[in-house]
């Protein structure tokens, strides 16, 4: 056995490998994945994973950084002209750490936050019980209105005028409607709160200026970059006004973190000049357009839609009125080998392992250079699913237009990278 061949692991190449083939003959609609370019996804790994970078450009704890300094302030100036901000830490590890780290920083125990319940569209690190962010702070939740699942700001209003929250958080996981920032701001101004967009979802589209910006309304944005963004996965942006800088980079460290991962945000500082170019404009507008045709070809064969369809990449089935559950579905439909996520609704009747909705999205296989039609045909196909009483004859269907449709399509379609 030669030198190298002693090095390879044959065991963990081979995971690889089938987690490869898996993805190539699979098609995801999970509303968070997506697929980061080649040249994002090569410099991960790069020599920068062994530098320990702890601290900031010019104050770090060990010395050898001066590349990496150049490099952190390359993604920072990047993330500020993308979004449009006069602030951005890059270095926060996921965005739900990024989450928690700016509640340490910000909130003491008795400040009252005031976000927008799970099961109606928000996120876990925004106070739900079982997570950390839900123990340390106090909390108050609003939600969308029963008649049109879309939120009632009127409503939002009175919860933060009888609650006067410290901080209003708004976006998640789950909402398929645009928030209205400006909106949000005003009643975040009249209870004298800050505003907070959590932005993981659609931080792509608001890149690809494809959907309004939250700027200049938000006091502070964090985002993961791996959604819409198209980015490499384990990363967060916090993103904020100047006067919160200090604030923002003391909550990840030291409050928090301890050295940055350099050669993630090498990868970040790459995906940050890709979605300046023209091209992600139009990616950006290809999933917004993809997702409308999703949205029809559901609509088409008899499913509900949660708030009757999208403003965004992420649609929300109701599956309770066809009596199933996510759980089901998604099982269903991954063994015709689509997958998705179940996922709670709003004014959902069943545990989360139930889940009564199921979540789809469009980024992923835009990126991979679905067409249109093929869309509405998915979209179809997946409500037949629903409405057709867990039919299992429709497997084989699935599966072979599956295997047809993905014969030869790449993970990232070149055409995106011109
Ligand atoms: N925030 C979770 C989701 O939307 O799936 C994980 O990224």
């Amino acid at each position: 056995m030669s030198e190298t061949a002693a090095w390879v692991d044959l065991e963990v190449s081979n995971l690889v490998r089938m987690e490869e083939m898996r993805q190539l003959s699979q098609l995801s609609l999970v509303a968070s994945e997506n697929y980061s370019s080649p040249i994002v996804r090569g410099f991960e790994g790069s020599i920068f994973a062994d530098k320990n970078a702890e601290g900031y450009p010019a104050t770090r704890c060990a010395s050898g950084c001066e590349y990496a300094d150049q490099l952190e302030m390359l993604a920072i100036e990047r993330a500020k002209i993308v979004f449009g901000c006069e602030h951005a830490n890059v270095q926060a590890l996921s965005a739900t750490i990024a989450n928690f780290a700016i509640m340490n920083e910000l909130f003491r125990p008795s400040d009252r936050v005031m976000a927008m319940r799970l099961q109606d569209g928000g996120h876990l690190s925004h106070g739900a019980p079982f997570h950390a962010s839900g123990k340390n702070f106090r909390w108050c939740f609003y939600g969308v209105s029963k008649s049109d699942e879309q939120l009632d700001y009127d409503e939002v209003r009175s919860i933060a005028l009888a609650n006067r929250p410290a901080a209003i958080i708004c976006g998640g996981s789950s909402y398929p409607r645009l928030i209205d920032y400006e909106k949000m701001h005003q009643i975040a101004r009249d209870v004298d709160a800050l505003l907070w967009v959590d932005l993981a979802h659609t931080a792509g589209l608001v890149a690809g200026r494809a959907i309004p910006s939250p700027f200049p309304h938000a006091d502070i944005v964090t985002t993961s970059t791996h959604k819409t963004l198209r980015g490499p996965r384990g990363g967060g942006l916090i993103l904020c006004r100047g006067s919160m800088a200090k604030q923002v980079d003391r909550a990840i460290f030291p409050g928090l973190q301890g050295a940055p991962k350099m050669d993630l945000i090498a990868a970040r500082a790459v995906l940050l000049g890709e979605v300046q170019k023209p091209r992600f404009q139009e990616y950006c507008a290809d999933v917004l357009k993809h997702a409308k045709a999703l949205e029809r070809g559901l609509v088409y064969a008899g499913a509900t839609l949660v708030s009757g369809g999208t403003s965004s990449h992420l649609l929300l089935i109701n599956l309770l009125r066809c009596g199933t559950t996510g759980v089901e579905i998604e099982r269903l439909l991954s063994e015709g080998h689509i997958i998705t996520n179940k996922n709670a609704i709003p004014f959902d009747t069943l545990p989360p392992s139930k889940s009564g909705g199921l979540r789809i999205g469009s980024a992923a296989l835009t990126t991979r250079g679905f067409r249109e039609e093929q869309f509405f045909e998915v979209g179809v196909m997946i409500g037949k699913v629903i409405t057709s009483g867990r039919n299992r004859d429709m497997v084989a269907d699935l599966r072979s237009f599956v295997k047809k449709n993905t014969a030869g399509l790449p993970l990232f379609n070149p055409k995106w990278m011109t």
